[in-house]
């Protein structure tokens, strides 16, 4: 029997085959949960429509994650179709194009707050709304990176917002373990995907990974993806509140 047998949930942030909730979407359902997609907008649907159907999603909904109203919208038809849920996936970042190559001191108030609210505050709001579907506990993983901790060259205000993220993380996780819900972050080494296009230099972060990480390599979606399977189904249920690196191990060793 599938780890994920008898579980549904919902995955928000694919937007092509090469994200990385698509990655961690396959590994799911391959385990045998039902899933529900949720996609930003009208362009996307068209990406996402048939990637959902391939793996027999059972609802596919519009969410930009920047309007509450949107997100209790996707918590009320999913709760009127299956009543619970298990689990959510959030793999959901954004922050102004310009605000990933200038000098850090030159981000913008208006900057800051879209980074902030894209990428760190809807998943304070997504577990608000999914909590309460959550009737037999849950399990909700986001995603996160290395420049929330270190000061990555470009990352910038993207770096402040995935602090924000795992600490919010934390912060969810004491307060709803009382209920059998676990929250955690994964925290993924470089891949190019379509967050990572356009970014400049994303070539070199490939490369540094390749000559300096332990495993002399980057990681892949399908990697990803197999860490949220263990940290949403029943083999994390010890683990909340944790940031798990799936990076190569490249955020403790640097070598000479
Ligand atoms: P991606 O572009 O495939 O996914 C990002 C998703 O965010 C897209 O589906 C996009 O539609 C969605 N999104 C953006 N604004 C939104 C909004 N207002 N409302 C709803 N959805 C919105 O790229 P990805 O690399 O798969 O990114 C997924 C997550 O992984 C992000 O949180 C990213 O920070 C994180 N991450 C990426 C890498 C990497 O190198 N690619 C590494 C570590 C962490
Ligand atoms: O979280 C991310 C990227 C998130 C992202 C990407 C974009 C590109 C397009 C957020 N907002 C936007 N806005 C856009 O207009 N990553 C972890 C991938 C990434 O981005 C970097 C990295 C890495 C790794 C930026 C600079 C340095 C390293």
């Amino acid at each position: 029997m599938g780890l994920m047998e008898g579980k549904r949930g919902i995955i928000f942030g694919v937007a092509n085959d090469m994200s990385i909730a698509w990655g961690i979407a396959r590994q799911l359902r391959a385990e045998g949960a039902t899933l529900a997609f949720t996609y930003l907008n009208e362009a996307l649907e068209r990406r996402v429509r048939p990637l959902a159907e391939s793996v027999d999603a059972e609802l596919i909904l519009p969410c930009d994650v920047s309007n509450d109203e949107e997100i209790e919208e996707v918590f009320k038809t999913v709760g009127d179709k299956w009543g619970e849920i298990d689990f959510v996936v959030h793999a959901i970042a954004f922050a102004n194009r310009e605000d990933l190559k200038h000098s850090f001191s030159q981000t913008s108030r208006e900057g800051f707050r879209l980074a902030m609210d894209i990428s760190a505050y809807s998943l304070v709001a997504v577990t608000r709304y999914a909590a309460p579907l959550m009737k037999k506990g849950g399990s909700i993983v986001t995603m996160t990176y290395l420049g929330a901790t270190r000061a990555v060259p470009n990352y910038n205000v993207m770096g402040v917002a995935k602090a924000a993220l795992e600490s919010s993380t934390r912060y969810l996780a004491a307060e709803l373990g009382e209920k059998g819900i676990r929250v955690n972050a994964i925290s993924a080494g470089p891949i190019r995907t379509l967050a990572a296009s356009g970014i400049a230099n994303f070539k070199k972060k490939i490369s540094l990974m390749d000559d300096n990480a332990p495993l002399r390599r980057t990681v892949t979606q399908e990697e990803v993806g197999k860490s949220a399977l263990y940290l949403l189904s029943d083999l994390g249920s010890g683990v909340t509140g944790e940031v798990h690196f799936v990076d190569a191990g490249f955020n403790f060793v640097v070598s000479a």
